[in-house]
């Protein structure tokens, strides 16, 4: 039985026990507490409560990181930690990010904001952050060895300086750089104009994402991180379709898409039904001069690309890496072209080796799409994706603008498949077939065939044989 006495002694342990955890308590109540995140879905746009006013983006399947403001300043904190996200539904992956997720939150400011971000390292090696496209003081350029230690691990430092100039900026480590990027460690970093540009136009919605890779097999969970080029999944903002949530924007509004690129390799990023301009770079917004209609911008690595366009042309329109590659998941690449190639017979005869021998690609790769084939563990399918007509056959970096004229304004949620107004679907032609219209006049614009010559050349091989003896 516990005496009186020695449960207030307990007690009094306890309480000095609580008090000694008080202590480093108090120490960090002077840092503000790092906001997680537990989710990778779009959040809504994080509407400014304190200093100046801006109009928010939304980060796709990413979230914008809450501040404090002290004395005038904003203050950020940033957790560098080991996360696990889901790629897409049905695959987690244990990758490094920032506050719960990888990305890392999207910090938004206004030009001239005075910015002081918090950067604690939870992992097991050193880290930094550099403030890519940023106009800083050098000592928080944040290359590690060159403008600054690097933060070991447990250690928190502390980044301060002014938002110089408005655009899209990116952070990530210059530490270790080539495993804690291919781990997923990135964010984005918006400054928003101070008061109306003459190039920065207003927009209703201003969406943004990060392009970025990963090699991951399939069944396993942890990328490799000494790959150099050979990436087998391809994301954005850290997700895959269809994983990759749809932008969504009413019929008329000006939209603007901000996309980073953080891969080994460039991107031509497409937009269907609608022409765009190329308005900003992350070295700020281009010149008017400098403009011209695009429906496809290649994003290098290490760039930006901000694009704007006025959506008003109702639909659901794809929006995609233009590199076929980079909309498919996961798989082995080398696998030879089969189409045309009939492999019964040989198929026939593996399988008395290989009794789950299985016929691939004899019709183009299609099959992958619908077939329900075993995949491994934690691993989504190559082609995948369900729309209205059937089977859309995408992977990675691929995702739909959704317009409607009818969707609120500030209201990001799916509206759903478009309703197409009647007879403006293709569609299955099952009458007879009209006579092909002929050519007024057959050939004559090429070049006129030389006539072929009536001997034909005959090529005569002659061994050499050592000398011609005649
Ligand atoms: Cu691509």
């Amino acid at each position: 039985m516990v005496s009186r006495r020695s449960f207030f002694q307990g007690a009094g342990a306890l309480t000095a026990a609580v008090s000694a955890a008080a202590v480093s308590r108090v120490a960090m109540a002077a840092l503000p507490e790092p906001v997680m995140q537990s989710k990778p879905d779009t959040m809504p746009p994080l509407v400014p409560n304190s200093g100046r006013p801006y109009n928010p983006v939304v980060t796709l399947n990413g979230w914008t990181l809450p501040w404090r403001m002290n004395q005038g300043v904003k203050e950020f904190h940033l957790v560098a930690e080991p996360v696990v996200r889901e790629l897409a539904p049905g695959m987690n992956a244990h990758l490094w990010g920032y506050n719960g997720q990888s990305p890392g939150p999207t910090i938004e400011v206004v030009e001239g904001d005075r910015v002081r971000i918090f950067v604690t390292n939870k992992l097991p090696e050193h880290t930094s952050i550099h403030w890519h496209g940023q106009r800083l003081p050098n000592g928080m350029d944040g290359v590690a060895g060159l403008n600054q230690p690097s933060i070991k691990p447990g250690k928190t430092f502390v980044y301060e300086f002014v938002a110089r100039r408005p655009g899209t900026f990116m952070y990530h480590p210059h530490a270790d750089e080539m495993t804690q990027m291919a781990m997923g460690m990135m964010g984005l970093w918006i400054t928003h104009p101070k008061a109306k540009h003459p190039l920065i136009d207003e927009v209703d919605r201003d969406f943004c994402f990060l392009l970025n890779a990963f090699d991951i097999d399939p069944g396993a969970a942890t990328p490799k991180i000494m790959t150099m080029l050979d990436f087998n999944l391809w994301c954005w903002n850290s997700r895959m379709f269809p994983g990759i949530d749809t932008l969504n924007v009413r019929k008329g509004d000006k939209v603007r898409i901000r996309v980073g690129n953080l891969t080994m390799t460039n991107h031509p990023i497409h937009l269907h039904g609608h022409e765009f301009m190329v308005t900003g770079t992350d070295g700020g917004p281009t010149s008017k001069t400098s403009r011209w209609p695009e429906v496809t911008t290649d994003i290098a690595v290490g760039q930006m690309r901000q694009v704007d366009f006025l959506a008003d042309e109702e639909g659901d329109w794809a929006f995609h890496c233009h590199k076929s590659h980079h909309t498919m998941n996961a798989m082995g690449h080398d696998v030879p072209t089969m189409i045309g190639i009939d492999h019964r017979q040989i198929a026939k005869q593996i399988t008395k080796l290989v009794p789950d021998y299985m016929v691939m690609g004899e019709r183009g790769m299609a099959d992958m799409g619908e077939m329900e084939m075993p995949l491994p563990d934690n691993t989504v399918p190559m082609m995948t994706g369900k729309g209205p007509f059937g089977g859309v056959e995408m992977g990675g970096m691929f995702s739909i603008l959704k317009v409607r004229k009818d969707q609120k304004p500030g209201d990001y949620s799916d509206p759903g498949w478009y309703k197409h107004p009647k007879g403006e679907v293709a569609f299955e032609w099952t009458g007879a077939l009209p006579e092909p219209a002929r050519f007024a006049a057959e050939g004559g614009q090429s070049m006129p065939r030389q006539q072929p010559s009536a001997k034909t050349t005959e090529v005569t091989v002659r061994k050499p044989t050592g000398h011609s003896g005649h």
